[in-house]
C-alpha cells in the first residue's frame, strides 16, 4: 500500500452497464468524505460502523441514489450502487468534487502490490483467454518467476556465471510461450483457391463461421476467428486463395494474405489431394518452408500424378483428421509445455530485462546482469 495525499476513487466493476457497480474509495479522509455524502437508513454515521458491515442508505442530494456502503478497514470504503452508467458517474463525480483522485483499476491493482511481477500477473490474469494460460499466470502471481529470478541472482552472487546464464536463457526461451498467455498465437490458413481453407477453419473451430462456396475466390480477404487449441489461445486466420487475380479488391486480399502469413507464428498450407500435384503446388509449398502441410478432401479419390510432400490428411467436410491436426498445431506452437509451477516470463518488459541480463552474462559482466535482474 502506498501513502496517498488524497483518497483515490476507482470503479472496480467493468465499465458499461451492469446490475451493480462497485466504486472503491481509499485513503486519508475517505470515511469523512463519505459521511458528508451518504446518509445511512439507520442514521448511524460510517465513522462508527464496524469493518465489513454493509450499510444501506442514500448517496448524494435528494432524491439521491440508493446504495450499500461497506467500510473495509481503516479508510477503505466500497460503495455498491446501481450499475447504470448515470448512477456510477453520479457517485464518482460527487467523490471527485469532494477531493478524491480518480484512477483506473489497472493503476489501483498496481498500487496494491509491492512486487512488480505479482502486479503484472494480476493484470494479465484479467486478460487471460483460457484456463490453461490463466493457470500459468497464476503460478507467476504466486511467485514462480520471482523465485527463478532469485535463483539466477544467487548464482551471480556466487560467481557461477554458467549456472546464471543457463537460468536466464531458460527463462528467455520460456518467454516465447509467455507472450501468448494474453495475446493469441496467429495461425494462418493459406493455399490455392477452392482447396477448402474456409471449410478447414470451420472444422477446426467447430462451427460454421467463414463463408464457403463451391467456386474459387469466395474468401476475398482475411477472416480471423479466435479459438483455443488444447487450451492455447489461437487466432485462426482464413485467407483469400493465393492466386493471380484481376479484381483489385481480391488482389488486395491476396497481398494481405501473403503479408499475414509472413507475420504469423504458424502457417497451414492447404492442398486439395483430389487434384493433381503440379508446378503451382510445388511453388506454393516451397515458398512456405516452415508451414504445416495439409492435404484436404481426403474423402475424395486421390489424384494420380507426382508424389506430394508429406502432410496431414484431412476431410474438412467430414471432420476426418481434424483432431490429429489440432494436436500437431498445439505441438508446433508449444513444443515443450511448462509443468505446473514453472517460471514463465509473460510481460514484454520482463523479457527485455531477461535478454539484457543474458547478454551481460554472456560477456561476463556480472554487475550489469545483477542490476538488470534486480530491475524486474
Ligand atoms: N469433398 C470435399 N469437399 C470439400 C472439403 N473441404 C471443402 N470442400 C468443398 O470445397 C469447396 C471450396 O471450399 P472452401 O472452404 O470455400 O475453399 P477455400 O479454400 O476457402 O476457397 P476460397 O476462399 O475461394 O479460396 C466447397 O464446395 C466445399 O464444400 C473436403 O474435405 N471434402
Ligand atoms: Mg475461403
Amino acid at each position: 500500500m502506498t501513502f496517498m495525499s488524497s483518497p483515490i476513487v476507482v470503479q472496480l466493476t467493468p465499465p458499461g452497464r451492469g446490475a451493480i457497480a462497485v466504486v472503491a474509495v481509499d485513503g486519508p479522509g475517505a470515511v469523512e468524505i463519505l459521511d458528508g455524502l451518504f446518509r445511512t437508513h439507520s442514521g448511524k454515521p460510517l465513522a462508527q460502523a464496524a469493518d465489513d458491515r454493509p450499510m444501506a442508505g442514500v448517496f448524494g442530494t435528494e432524491p439521491g441514489e440508493e446504495v450499500v456502503v461497506r467500510r473495509r478497514s481503516g479508510e477503505a470504503v466500497e460503495v455498491h450502487c446501481h450499475g447504470g452508467l448515470a448512477a456510477v458517474a453520479r457517485v464518482r463525480d460527487a467523490l471527485v468534487q469532494r477531493g478524491c483522485r480518480e484512477i483506473g483499476w489497472r493503476e489501483w491493482v498496481a498500487e496494491r502490490h509491492d512486487d512488480s511481477i505479482t502486479a503484472a500477473a494480476r493484470l494479465a490474469l484479467a486478460d487471460a483467454r483460457t484456463e490453461r494460460t490463466a493457470a500459468i499466470l497464476l503460478d507467476q502471481y504466486h511467485g514462480a518467476l520471482r523465485r527463478a529470478i532469485g535463483r539466477a541472482g544467487e548464482a551471480i552472487d556466487q560467481g557461477d556465471t554458467a549456472a546464471a546464464l543457463s537460468l536466464t536463457r531458460a527463462l528467455v526461451a520460456r518467454g516465447r510461450l509467455g507472450r501468448h498467455l494474453v495475446d493469441p498465437w496467429r495461425v494462418v490458413v493459406a493455399g490455392h483457391p477452392n482447396v477448402g481453407k474456409s471449410s478447414l477453419v470451420n472444422a477446426l473451430v467447430g462451427y460454421a463461421r467463414a463463408i464457403v462456396h463451391p467456386s474459387g475466390g469466395t474468401t476475398r480477404d482475411l477472416v480471423a476467428v479466435e479459438t483455443a487449441v488444447e487450451g492455447w489461445p489461437v487466432q485462426l486466420i482464413d485467407t483469400a486463395g493465393l492466386r493471380e487475380v484481376d479484381d483489385a479488391v481480391e488482389r488486395a486480399g491476396v497481398a494481405r494474405a501473403r503479408q499475414t502469413a509472413t507475420d504469423a507464428e504458424l502457417v497451414l498450407v492447404v492442398f486439395d489431394q483430389s487434384r493433381p500435384w503440379g508446378e503451382d503446388e510445388s511453388r506454393l509449398w516451397r515458398t512456405h518452408g516452415d508451414a504445416l502441410v495439409v492435404h484436404n478432401k481426403s474423402d475424395l479419390a486421390s489424384a494420380a500424378g507426382p508424389q506430394r510432400p508429406p502432410g496431414m490428411m484431412t476431410s474438412a467436410l467430414r471432420g476426418d483428421g481434424i483432431e490429429p491436426l489440432l494436436a500437431v498445431i498445439a505441438q508446433r506452437l508449444v513444443p515443450d509445455a511448462p509443468r505446473a509451477g514453472d517460471a514463465v516470463p509473460f510481460d514484454p518488459a520482463q523479457m527485455v530485462r531477461l535478454e539484457q541480463a543474458t547478454e551481460a552474462l554472456s560477456h561476463g559482466d556480472l554487475a550489469t546482469a545483477r542490476a538488470t535482474l534486480a530491475g524486474i
